[in-house]
């Protein structure tokens, strides 16, 4: 491949040269410029050890005479680990090492090489604060809230809903409530105008209660579930919302725990208070923000805060 390149540079230069022949016919001669020389290429990358999904740029250097151009191509060892744009541009995709290559385009015999490492995505998310609004998928999310449908608990989503009964445990059961997310449409009597947006819309927790065999009219899953949210290990002020804003639904003793606390204990509406909420602070050593409703019956949750506690 070089040797042909060899071959083929000086029939390019002559091709050239023919070409400012004829147009110096009523030019003075330019000064002929001499051809740049690639001798040696460097390369760099800061950071050079990043996370899947995260991207570090390398940044190559030509080094030569007459200014050579500082033009390459990169490529990946292995793009299953990390990927290389034409700009330098490198990407993590999975655990391991790449070797990327610079290669100079006036010389392509000049190449530098440089090992990118990748590692393993942070998989527990740096908690600021976060804001669950639940309803289900059609209604309008609260400012400043995620929607929670009553989606089950998955290891990607870091969040969801899991058997009450194996709440807080090292390894919880995914449980979809979907079928339990509500959304209470203005009715002028029974719903009126005006509320809190967050409290229009719940998840109910517990639609069987194995005490009274109450049920939910359907679509409902009978199964009661708990609240899982990732987070690190700390101390969080987490405030909750319980209740229905529907004045025919007061048939709910509405308990909440967070993280084993107690935060609302046996709550009953009334046509006067159709919502309580508490806020308590509260220590996670498990990895996992938990809100149960054991001891209550027909919990209907509407929205949680957390909040780290400094
Ligand atoms: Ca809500
Ligand atoms: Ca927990």
């Amino acid at each position: 491949m070089s040797t042909f390149s060899m071959f083929r540079r000086p029939a390019t230069i002559a091709l050239a040269l023919t070409s400012s022949i004829a147009i110096m016919a009523c030019n003075p001669a330019p000064t002929p410029q001499p051809a740049a020389t690639v001798t040696g290429v460097t390369v760099t990358a800061t950071p050079a050890t990043i996370k899947v999904n995260e991207t570090t740029t390398v940044k190559a250097v030509a080094t030569g005479t007459n200014s050579p151009a500082q033009t390459f191509t990169f490529k990946s060892s292995n793009d299953a680990v990390a990927t290389v744009t034409a700009a330098g541009l490198v990407t993590g995709k999975s655990v391991g090492t790449a070797d990327i290559t610079a290669t100079s385009t006036v010389n392509t015999t000049k190449f530098a090489v440089i090992t990118i490492k990748v590692e393993a995505a942070d998989t527990t998310p740096g908690l600021t604060t976060a804001k669950v609004n639940f309803q289900t998928a059609a209604a309008t999310t609260p400012v400043g809230y995620t929607a929670n449908t009553g989606a089950a608990y998955t290891a990607a989503s870091m969040t969801g809903w899991v058997t009450e009964a194996s709440a807080g445990t090292a390894t919880p059961v995914p449980l979809d409530l979907t079928n339990n997310a509500r959304n209470r449409v203005v009715d002028g009597t029974n719903v009126v105008a005006g509320g809190d947006a967050r409290q229009y819309t719940q998840i109910q927790m517990q639609c069987g209660s194995p005490t009274t065999g109450n049920t939910c009219n359907a679509p409902a899953t009978n199964d009661p579930g708990a609240f899982e949210y990732k987070v690190v290990n700390g101390k969080y002020n987490v405030t909750v919302s319980v209740g229905d804003a529907d004045k025919r639904n007061l048939n709910s003793s509405h308990t909440i725990n967070v993280e084993g606390t107690n935060a609302i204990s046996k709550f009953v509406p009334t046509l006067a208070g159709q919502f309580k909420s508490a806020t308590v602070m509260v220590t996670v050593a498990d990895g996992k923000l938990t809100i149960d409703a054991k001891g209550g019956q027909n919990t209907k949750l509407n929205y949680v805060d957390i909040v780290p506690a400094n």
